[in-house]
């Protein structure tokens, strides 16, 4: 039987790109994802931009690599399927009772930034986009459900990124402030738990989608990570200046590595590979750049530098908890020979001949998530947060509206298990879990609909079909059995 302390934070994950629509409704402006056309299992996911000489280009958004002054945008004859969503936008009172009747005790969403700033750049805010989370709030306090807010979940606005490439420019942190200072004020006393960047370790790896950096190098995205990690400190600092209640956390994509084998080479090689993402929890938990990454951007040549003024924000602006996205585990190797061949959140690896994957290759393992809390809360000593969890799988939905998905539950129990295991065994704060995409929504890595993870079922399909009603899965009601027992009743 699982335990778990009595005001521990149950419930579920989403964003506002992958789940509102309503992409240029009232006075909205254009995100990054909604320049990202829908992909496959086989296809990627293209952004969508004009070259200066006028010329439209379409590149996946894994290699993307677009000439300087590219001007990204929607353009016709793309399926963009951010634009859409599952309609959120109209129908969140009717998803938001849904998760009232499931028990949630906090739901995590983001605000587009695009809805307030429409390019980011404007000094006075859209309140028509203010007035839609007010009442996206309000209906979650008729429930007594806890917001979690995202400031920025993949949604840089696009002006931003054209006029300047994004976050690679120090001016992009002078409109953030702008924009936090007006939500902190705004939503003062409707909301108390934020996150700053979601997967702030993406931006590495795919800087457009991360920090709105349309052109890049190494260079580029090292000032683009640096731009952020101060916004992000001066976001605390803002936020904990409003209402000393607020609190605030990072939020970053996390896994564990393991080594191939034991050869000493291996056992090293997963150590740095962790760095990938710890470096990000290093600076946002203790307010320094680590050494390592010093000695990094020496040897490959990256100038860095941070004032007496910038050193002392990072270290004023260091967030209250830290929160990750955990899917999956990934086997590193030292040896050119082994051939990397796992799928996954961005990240892939050797497989793992001891797990399972999921229809996209993902590789399951609960035991990974326990390792991860270990290796946290060793390094950190900074209560928890799961913001993000769950399994990615084709459904069927029955004629009678019913949708047999035990591969969710199954995933989901022996996750909570070892958090069960967390708390109790290993005596670590973790005080939150809100699994993704707890009502079905575009997935962020291929734009498919029928990748989905919800409790609920949305009738959207790829091909645009579908009139978007919403159905209760088998694991609606096993999780909120999980919820009303505390975590004990997971059968
Ligand atoms: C994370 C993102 C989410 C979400 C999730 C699942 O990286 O923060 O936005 O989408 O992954 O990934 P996918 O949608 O690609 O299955």
């Amino acid at each position: 039987m699982s335990k778990f302390p009595k005001d521990f934070l149950w419930g579920g994950a989403i964003a506002a790109n992958q789940a509102e629509g309503g992409w240029n409704a009232e006075g909205k402006g254009i995100s990054t994802a909604d320049c990202m056309t829908r992909g496959s299992r086989t296809t990627p996911r293209f952004i969508t931009y004009k070259t200066k000489e006028g010329e439209i280009k379409a590149e996946p958004f894994f290699f993307l690599d677009a000439p300087e002054g590219a001007q990204y945008g929607v353009f016709e004859g793309f399926d963009y399927p951010s634009h859409q969503g599952i309609d959120f936008f109209h129908r969140y009172k009717e998803d938001i009772a849904l998760f009232g009747e499931l028990g949630f005790k906090m739901f995590r969403m983001s605000i587009n930034w695009t809805r307030i700033f429409p390019t980011g750049m404007e000094t006075e805010p859209n309140e028509d986009g203010l007035r839609f989370y007010d009442q996206v709030f309000d209906e979650l306090r008729k429930y007594d459900i806890e917001p979690l807010v995202t400031l920025s979940h993949y949604e840089t606005p696009v002006g931003l990124t054209n006029a300047w490439n994004g976050w690679a420019d120090e001016r992009t942190i002078e409109c953030w402030e702008r924009y936090v200072r007006t939500v902190g004020t705004r939503y003062k006393g409707k909301v108390n738990y934020w996150l700053t960047f979601n997967e702030i370790n993406i931006a590495q790896m795919m800087p457009y989608m991360g920090a709105g950096v349309g052109y890049k190098n190494k260079q580029i995205i090292a000032n683009a990570i640096k731009h952020q990690f101060l916004g992000s400190a001066k976001a605390v600092l803002i936020l904990h200046e409003i209402d000393e209640n607020n609190k605030v956390g990072n939020m970053v994509a996390y896994g564990a590595q393991y080594p191939n084998t034991c050869h000493p080479e291996d056992a090293l090689k997963a150590k740095f590979a962790g760095r990938g993402s710890h470096f990000f929890f290093d600076v946002q938990a203790t307010g320094k750049y680590p050494n390592y990454k010093l000695k990094e951007y020496e040897r490959e040549g990256i100038e860095f530098h941070l004032t007496e003024q910038q050193k002392q924000l990072l270290m004023d602006g260091t967030v209250d908890f830290l929160s990750f996205s955990y899917y999956m585990s990934s086997v590193v190797s030292a040896d050119p020979k082994v051939i990397e061949d796992a799928k996954g959140n961005f990240m892939g690896g050797v497989k793992n001949p001891y797990l399972k994957a999921s229809d996209w290759g993902w590789q399951i393992d609960p035991v990974g998530l326990r390792y991860a809390c270990n290796e946290l809360w060793d390094r950190y000593h900074k209560p928890l947060m799961i913001v993000e969890n769950g399994i990615g799988a084709q459904d069927v939905l029955e004629k009678d509206g019913s949708c047999h998905d035990s591969y969710h539950i199954d995933y989901l129990r022996g996750h909570i298990e070892e958090m069960s295991k967390v708390i109790n065994e290993d005596g670590i704060d973790l005080i939150g879990y809100t699994p993704w995409g707890c009502i079905d929504l575009i997935s962020a890595s291929t734009g498919e609909m029928h990748k989905r993870y919800g409790f609920i079922y949305v009738d959207y399909q790829d091909d645009g079909s579908g009139d978007g009603r919403r159905y209760r899965k088998d694991s609606f009601y096993w999780y909120k059995k999980v919820i009303a027992s505390n975590g004990e009743d997971l059968n």
